[in-house]
């Protein structure tokens, strides 16, 4: 009798049948539209008795649930990414023909996604590594996709090096760990023996490697590609983005602990900052530059291992790109998106940097190995928003349906009055004419060969308190190299770097400093360059930015919402922790908290706020969690404002008075700093 009820209710009515039959899309169909009436229960024989081989139903779900994932990205496998548009502010025509870069205000729609670089899918958003920067341009001349980084040059400079780097940063091959971490011995093995890495090794090092927001970050094209205008005239260029927040990053405990209090740090808050209606936002620019120019540096600017600095070739401000809105759904959109830098439209071009040349082999080599078939570009987020038509047919997953029999170009079908399909337009992509001799080689060229000028130049350009940062971070990371063979190699290459440098990392891992390695060619001094420094460009703001209050029982609520407006006044965010959620009674009566105290350590925020009782703050004096909030605010050199009331806490914390210590009506302000002279107090830096 039981059974007959279940069967009755999950069976539905003749009526609820009607629907289903009307094309109603709230009714749960098999893949092939027919409607289940019971997504509780598998058929069987009898309601104790095995399963049915007949349950189409049951098969056809587990079939699908058991193909769900599909290879992940062998590298820049973590990725989060939102929808956007970009907008010309400065039309480059004499440039570019391209038509995104053609009239002010032309605004053409993208897809960016941001990622670290070896950490699989499900791990952690803070490590210590390279970002990821991809930007899909839907142009109306097709998809142009600027696969960039987060720093401006990269490890190696010829494509047949990166599967050995790849290798070498991932988790190692036999014990499958570390996870998304460089601190490791065949990391470092590599570097060492690859002096080509050492430029973009110090960018990693330095806070660049652990940006506090993806929002915070700066963007390279890295390679050098060409322009192209109308009437064929071509110019180099290098692409960059520039955050409107301002450049942020973490301090190295931070991002460590970050680890833990929330594994998806920064997709959460790509994400929130975008249901919120803050988007992202950041300016596009070029620099520009011809033969000549590029003749008369002492580097070549066909080697992804340099850069060229602002001061030399200065940025123009071209565009802007905002991102407004989140996927839909994280599968369809941001783990099929498939990024490919062959992806280019008529008045942008590629040059013969052979890691770039090796690029546009690879990404669409993995496309198919990641998708499974070679139509791919249909996928919608991958398609191109403007039409595209040839004579490609057929193959695995084809979704379109051509009409007619023109699958081959040249036709004549028209003249039969058929439709002969698409032809080759003249004013299409059109390659121009380069010059192209000499011997086959399988050599590097020469002007290839410093390999430490540039990572000098980015040493002399830092703060102090970056140098300290720089030095520190390949201490850790030498200090969990097990072969100490490595560790001295490195030196001896740090040493030909920079020597301070080197000193610094030998005195922190308690090593003698090695005769420096022969270098291929002798590195020549750079001018330092400002713009490369995070701290030198520093934006005071709390845009973007977010600052928690602790209250606990008896505070004063006027005050936490005076500060909460002051806060938002200047475009932060405010979120508040008590020690429990639900409810806690203040002055005004009952408030609730955004967050717990042990769940929302103060890593998660910019700045902290206490508003607290005497007697609170004595309590909390005894809680760890409410402790460590405090003192690693303290330590992550973040800004603390607070009240006489909150002393026992902060004594017990260990926070000694500066200028980042303030009062509540301070705390605006000096939540848009941090506070680099505390550090020595807190951390013995190298
Ligand atoms: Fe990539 N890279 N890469 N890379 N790369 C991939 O393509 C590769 C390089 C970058 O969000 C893969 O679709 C080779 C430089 C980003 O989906 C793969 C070489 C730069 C992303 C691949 C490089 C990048 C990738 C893996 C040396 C900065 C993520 C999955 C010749 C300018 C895109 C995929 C996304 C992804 C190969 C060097 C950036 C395997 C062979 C330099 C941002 O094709």
């Amino acid at each position: 009798m039981a059974d007959e009820k279940l069967y009755e209710t999950k069976q539905g009515n003749g009526g609820e049948r009607q629907q289903i039959a009307r094309g109603d899309t709230s009714a749960m169909t098999t893949n092939f539209g027919a409607p289940l009436s019971d997504n509780e229960n598998s058929l069987k024989a009898g309601d104790r008795g095995p399963t049915l081989l007949e349950d189409f139903i049951l098969r056809e779900k587990i079939f699908h649930f058991d193909h769900e994932r599909i290879p992940e990205r062998i590298v820049h496998a973590r990725g989060s990414a939102a929808h956007g548009y970009f907008e010309c502010t400065d039309p480059i025509p004499e440039l570019s023909r391209a038509s995104l870069f053609a009239e002010k205000g032309k605004k053409t729609p993208v897809f960016t996604r941001f990622s670290t670089v070896a950490g699989g899918a499900g791990s952690v958003d803070t490590p210590r590594d390279v970002r990821g920067f991809a930007v899909k341009f839907y142009t109306d001349e097709g998809n142009w996709d600027l696969v960039s980084n987060n720093i401006p040059v990269f490890f190696i400079q010829d494509a047949i090096k990166f599967p050995d780097l790849i290798h070498a940063v991932k988790m190692e091959a036999d014990r499958a760990y570390p996870q998304a971490a460089s601190a490791h011995d065949t990391f470092w093995d590599f570097i060492s023996l690859m002096p080509e890495t050492l430029h973009t090794l110090i960018w990693a090092m330095s806070d660049r490697g652990i940006p506090r927001s993806l929002r915070m970050m700066e963007g390279f094209g890295v390679h050098t590609f060409k322009l192209v205008n109308a009437e064929g005239k071509e110019s180099f260029v290098k692409f960059h983005w520039r955050p409107k927040l301002g450049m942020q990053s973490l301090i190295w405990d931070e991002s460590a602990k970050l680890q833990g209090a929330d594994n998806d740090y920064h997709r959460r808050d790509l994400w929130e900052a975008i249901t919120r209606g803050d988007f992202p936002e950041w300016d596009f620019a070029v620099q520009v530059f011809d033969q000549e120019l590029a003749d008369s540096l002492p580097y070549d600017v066909l080697d992804a291992t340099k850069l060229i600095p602002e001061e030399v070739v200065p940025l123009r401000v071209i565009g802007r790109m905002v991102l407004d809105r989140n996927p839909d759904n994280f599968f369809a959109e941001t783990e099929q998106a498939a990024f490919l830098p062959s992806n280019i439209v008529p008045g942008i071009d590629f040059t013969d940097d052979p890691l770039l040349q090796g690029r546009l082999f690879s990404y669409l080599d993995t496309q198919k190995s990641r998708l499974g078939t070679a139509n791919f570009h249909q996928i919608p987020i991958n398609a191109a928003k403007c039409p595209f038509a040839n004579m490609q047919r057929d193959g695995m997953m084809q979704t379109h349906v051509p009409r007619g029999r023109a699958n081959y170009e040249p036709n004549s079908l028209d003249e039969a009055g058929e439709d002969p399909g698409p032809r080759p337009l003249s004013t299409g992509f059109v390659t121009r004419p380069q010059e192209v001799s000499g011997p086959k080689l399988r050599v590097r060229a020469e002007s290839f060969g410093d390999f430490y000028s540039q990572p000098r130049m980015y040493w002399n350009s830092m703060t102090a308190s970056e140098q300290a940062h720089i030095a520190s971070a390949m201490v850790f990371e030498l200090s969990k190299v097990s072969l100490e063979h490595v560790r001295k190699r490195m030196l001896s290459q740090l040493h030909v770097l920079h020597e301070d440098l080197a000193k610094r990392v030998a005195t922190g891992l308690a090593m003698e400093l090695p005769d420096p390695v022969a270098p291929f060619q002798q590195p020549i001094d750079l001018e330092p360059s400002d713009a490369l420094s995070i701290q030198k460009k520093w934006r005071e703001t709390l845009e973007g930015r977010q600052v928690a209050i602790l209250f606990a029982e008896g505070s004063d609520q006027a005050r936490i919402e005076a500060l909460k407006r002051a806060i938002e006044a200047e475009r932060g965010t405010v979120f508040t922790i008590a020690p429990k959620v639900g409810g806690i009674p203040v002055s005004g009566g009952m408030m609730k908290a955004d967050g717990q105290l042990a769940g929302s350590p103060s890593v998660l925020f910019d700045a902290i706020a206490l508003v607290l009782t005497a007697e609170a703050a004595t309590k909390l004096a005894q809680d760890a969690a409410a402790v460590s909030f405090v003192a690693d605010a303290f330590a992550h050199l973040k800004a603390i404002g607070t009240t006489e009331e909150a002393k026992a806490l902060l004594d017990k914390a260990g926070v000694q008075p500066d200028q980042g210590v303030t009062d509540l009506d301070g705390l605006p302000d000096a939540a848009k700093l941090r506070y680099w002279d505390r550090e020595p107090k807190v951390r013995d830096l190298a």
